[in-house]
């Protein structure tokens, strides 16, 4: 800490015969920053302004990266992506009120994607705030961000910010991560204290996300169940990407032989191309299977609560590994609960199963196997047609085809129809390559998600948005060239939200809801910011504009004319739509 503590006492004549030792002293300032380092939290994703502007510069200059923002929703989805990519909690520091405002639909999105991620925020002076008395930018943070977050603290006292910061901490990784929310008032930043107690009040975390071994029994009964099977497949969610425990997943898979279904940031834990994997035939496994274990995944509405038609009509029995012990029977019942942490569960059931595990019934695999080939020969033939313009599958398939070559590319993606085709065109081959829209389905997620993707990983990133999508934090293409990310934006623009041709029956000159400007270049974009710009109207086209922005890491966007005519309304969730009764009639 030597570095940022700063000697404060000021010479004079007078001082001359005073002795020369006085006592350093440290500051809020210095200590929030030491506080994260020493916590190995190198990285701070945000905005500066009242009360924190300060609190950037004094990081940057110990040596932290700042990552400066256009807004700081996108901050805080950097913060958020950063914490899923590195098992650390991601940091976004915003201002006050509108500014943490801004950053709390992030912190939200990360507490219902279990993300570990820690808004910390500038707030107005209690006393005033309190009294409501009218204070700059007077809001009652914490209050608001409680109900949002999975933790939230404030600090008051420059000798508790050790304590607040590693609370904060272990709060985002312990158990189930998530969000977490401190507040920072003002007048903390400059408060002084004696610089050696202010060392000695800062933490290192001790195992913030300590491993949670299951019960054996708990283990013998999903092994029990699974050894019962007839039809067993195996669902990876994207909590078991987060784990790290890519190895022993793989090996689980392998040894048992079951087919698996990837939920789609669990995509590339294996290869989408490994033999056992189901995704080509999604419907028909999660129909049939008699016996699921769920690793890392929720039954929630993306897996229709575990219940309906999806399911089929075969009954079922399910085993959940998960760190959260109310997740179980969350929808419906689950046979064998195995609560842990998923590196510690996989391994236990790895153990359990000894040499010799038999493997699934061959009309289950083999039947699996025929459907996926017709199915995978049917996409095939899509993939390579070169309509004109575009299309979803013509354009995709350029970039299918560019990770296949950049595997350890990380894919970001959002949409209505580009995220479901993406989902299914664009294999992945490494794990924690693909971010997306996630639990909520959030639109917004991608320049952030895209910054902090080429942040902590260093690698190629390519952001395939829809035109709608990529509106929401468009903006920080700026960011992206302020500081010269390899990060290559595809805009698949089709002209509107879902498509481009909806018109408004009244006649009024006024577009439709969901139609933007017609033939936008959103490649202008980068270009204002001194990036590259691309209009891509052909897959040919879009094919040397992708691989040479991979190849040259330079910020990059290209605008992808798709057929405006293409696209489903919401893609492959238009059921949840509601319509009016008199249309259903
Ligand atoms: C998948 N499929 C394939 C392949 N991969 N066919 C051939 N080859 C390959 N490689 C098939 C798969 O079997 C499915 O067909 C279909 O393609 C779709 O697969 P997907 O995408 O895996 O599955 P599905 O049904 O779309 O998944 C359901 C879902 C998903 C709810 C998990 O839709 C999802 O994650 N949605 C998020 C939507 C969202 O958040 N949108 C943002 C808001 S948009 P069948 O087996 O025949 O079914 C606001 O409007
Ligand atoms: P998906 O959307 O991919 O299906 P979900 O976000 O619904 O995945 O589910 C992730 C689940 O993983 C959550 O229930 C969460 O509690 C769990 N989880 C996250 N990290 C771990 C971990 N290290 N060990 C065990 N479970 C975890």
């Amino acid at each position: 800490m030597s570095s940022v503590i700063e000697n404060r006492a000021t010479s004079t004549p007078q001082d001359m015969s005073k002795p020369t030792s006085v006592p350093e002293t440290t500051d809020g300032f210095h200590l929030v920053i030491e506080a994260l380092k020493l916590n190995d939290i190198d990285t701070i994703f945000g905005l500066p302004g009242i009360p924190i502007t300060d609190l950037t510069r004094k990081a940057q200059v110990a040596g932290m990266r700042m990552i400066s923002f256009r807004h700081e929703q996108n901050a805080g989805n950097a913060a958020a992506a950063a914490g899923f990519l590195t098992q650390k909690p991601g940091i976004c520091l915003t201002v006050s009120a509108p500014g943490f405002l801004n950053g709390l639909t992030a912190l939200a999105n990360a507490t219902t994607n279990c993300f570990p991620m820690i808004l910390i925020s500038g707030s107005s002076e209690r006393e005033i705030v309190d009294l409501q008395q009218g204070d700059y930018e007077e809001m009652d943070q914490l209050a608001i961000a409680k109900p949002l977050c999975k933790a939230a603290y404030r600090v008051l006292h420059a000798e508790d910010i050790g304590i607040g910061i590693a609370r904060a901490i272990r709060a985002a990784l312990s158990g189930r991560p998530g969000g977490v929310y401190l507040d920072l008032p003002a007048k903390l930043f400059a408060q002084t204290m004696d610089a050696a107690a202010g060392r000695k009040s800062l933490i290192k975390v001790v195992d913030p996300a300590p491993r949670q071994i299951p019960a054996p029994d708990a283990v013998k009964r999903a092994l029990d169940v699974l050894k019962g099977a007839k039809k067993p497949l195996i669902l990876l969610g994207k909590g078991a990407a987060y784990a790290q425990a890519d190895a022993d997943i793989r090996a689980l898979i392998e040894k048992t032989g079951i087919p698996y279904l990837p939920m789609s940031m669990a995509k590339g834990l294996l290869p989408d191309t490994h033999p056992q994997s189901a995704s080509a035939t999604r419907s028909h496994v999660l129909a049939e299977a008699d016996v699921v274990m769920l690793i890392g995944a929720r039954l929630n509405w993306l897996l229709s609560h575990g219940k309906g038609k999806t399911w089929g009509a075969a009954p079922k029995q399910f085993i959940q590994i998960d760190i959260s012990p109310t997740e179980i029977d969350s929808n419906v019942a689950i046979a064998a609960p195995l609560i842990g942490d998923i590196g510690s569960c996989v391994s236990a059931l790895l153990a359990g199963m000894g040499s010799g595990w038999a493997q699934p019934p061959a009309e289950w695999t083999s039947g699996i196997a025929e459907r996926k080939d017709k199915n995978q020969s049917k996409m095939a033939a899509q993939l390579a047609a070169r309509p004109s313009p575009m299309n979803f599958h013509s354009a995709l398939s350029v970039i299918r085809d560019q990770v296949k070559t950049r595997p350890d590319a990380v894919v970001v993606n959002e949409g209505a129809n580009t995220l479901d085709f993406a989902r299914s065109i664009v294999d992945m081959y490494e794990p924690r390559k693909r971010l997306d829209v996630g639990t909520w389905g959030i639109m917004g997620i991608g320049m952030g998600f895209a910054v902090a993707a080429a942040v902590v990983t260093g690698k190629p990133v390519i952001a395939i948005e829809g035109d709608s999508a990529f509106g929401f934090s468009g903006m920080e293409v700026e960011t992206i060239c302020r500081y010269n990310l390899p990060v290559c934006v595809v805009v698949f623009n089709n002209n509107g939200v879902y498509k481009g041709t909806d018109v408004n029956p009244t006649g009024h000159p006024d577009v439709a809801p969901t139609v933007f400007v017609k033939n936008a270049r959103y490649d202008k974009l980068m270009e204002a910011f001194g990036g590259v710009g691309v209009h891509a109207t052909t897959a040919d086209e879009l094919q040397r504009a992708l691989a040479e922005a991979v190849a040259s890491g330079r910020p990059t966007l290209i605008n992808a004319v798709i057929d405006e005519t293409a696209g489903t309304e919401s893609g492959r969730i238009t059921s949840l739509n509601p319509q009016s009764a008199a249309m259903k009639k």
